[in-house]
């Protein structure tokens, strides 16, 4: 038995979700003749109370084109050190958007609202850096799946808002956030001026993720998923699963929850591992081991050898991740074969 914690992203289709696939009802997506990718882009964007969405192949591709739509080349975006788009998409936001990012210190990634609101330079002379975007992520998956409590992403909100500065959320995992905090995903996004979220992690499905926001948003960003190779055709098939997401997948993310509380609980007692579970809030652990590289690397190598994927996040730290195929007997045999691979236990 293979106990794959590496991402979310493992998750194989449900049998409802290949069923919906190979029946679904299909048209040329680039003419916006897809009915069953139409229906998911209204389901979409009524879930996060915005006015319209665009189905994407990738999150990295929603993060894309979010960013392209809210600067011009030359501008900057406050963003976390280690978020997503920083860290893990590419210098996407360079290469595409020419944006810089000016990469603030969150706490396990979740930026303080003054912090931001000191760092927004709006209205500044035009021989000065302008600040136009603000990104957060939500969960933060380098912050170990951490939540912005809501009274945070509000005033950021605020503060953006004031000096005229649009928000965007990285939601890949926004239902995790939604789930864990009994905080609505439509209350949530109202803090956002655009949010992308993933069909594609704990929630399932095989590909795709969606970008919310106005209709003139979506609008643009639907021109620059062309620029980027992203018009699909019969992507139905893709939306058909990504509907199933959304409607059966949500509410079982409570499950993934209890999975790594169960896990960080279990790490927190083994010598050299430095975990607290108190700040486990979502689907993501991560625990540094005192060791440093010279340990973690020949962990990570150990428990494959044992059928135990963890992914090894920095030097000195390994990321596990909880997802639909992942219950108790899994986290208990992956903590079995951790405490067999950890030196000195
Ligand atoms: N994250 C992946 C890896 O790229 C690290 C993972 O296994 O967690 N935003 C966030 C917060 C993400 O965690 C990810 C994927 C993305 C965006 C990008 O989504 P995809 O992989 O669909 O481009």
């Amino acid at each position: 038995m293979i106990i794959d914690l590496r991402s979310d992203t493992v998750t194989q289709p449900t049998d409802a979700m290949r069923a919906a696939m190979a029946s679904a009802e299909v048209g040329d997506d680039v003419y916006g003749e897809d009915p069953t990718v139409n229906l998911l882009q209204e389901e979409a964007a009524r879930v996060v109370g915005k006015q319209a969405a665009l189905f994407v192949p990738t999150g990295s591709m929603a993060n894309l084109l979010a960013v392209k739509c809210h600067t011009q080349p030359g501008d900057e975006v406050l963003i976390d050190r280690n978020a997503h788009i920083v860290q893990y998409e590419m210098g996407g936001l360079a290469w595409f958007s020419g944006v810089l990012p000016q990469v603030l210190d969150g706490v396990r990634g979740v930026l303080d609202p003054d912090v931001v609101r000191a760092n927004i330079q709006a209205h500044v002379p035009y021989y000065r850096m302008r600040t136009t975007l603000v990104c957060v992520e939500n969960s933060h998956n380098h912050g170990g799946g951490s939540i912005y409590p809501l009274p945070y992403l509000k005033a950021i909100h605020e503060a953006a808002s004031e000096q005229g500065v649009p928000v965007h959320m990285d939601g890949a995992r926004l239902f995790n956030a939604a789930i864990a905090s009994g905080v609505s995903a439509q209350e949530i996004a109202g803090h956002t001026d655009s949010l992308m979220f993933c069909f594609s992690k704990g929630l399932s499905a095989p590909v795709g993720s969606i970008l919310c926001g106005t209709r003139e948003f979506i609008d643009r960003a639907l021109r620059a998923r062309r620029v980027v190779g992203g018009g699909m055709r019969q992507a139905g098939h893709l939306a058909a699963a990504a509907r199933i997401a959304l409607s059966d997948m949500v509410e079982r993310l409570a499950e993934d929850h209890t999975a790594a509380r169960r896990l960080a609980e279990g790490l927190a007692e083994m010598p050299g591992l430095v975990m607290d579970p108190a700040t486990v809030q979502t689907n993501i652990v991560i625990c540094r081991h005192e060791g440093g590289a010279a340990v973690c690397e020949p962990l990570v190598r150990a428990l494959k050898a044992r059928g135990v994927l963890v992914s090894q996040l920095t030097r000195d730290s390994i990321r596990l991740v909880t997802h639909r195929h992942i219950g108790p007997l899994q986290v208990d045999a992956a903590l079995g074969a951790i405490r067999e691979c950890l030196p000195g236990v």
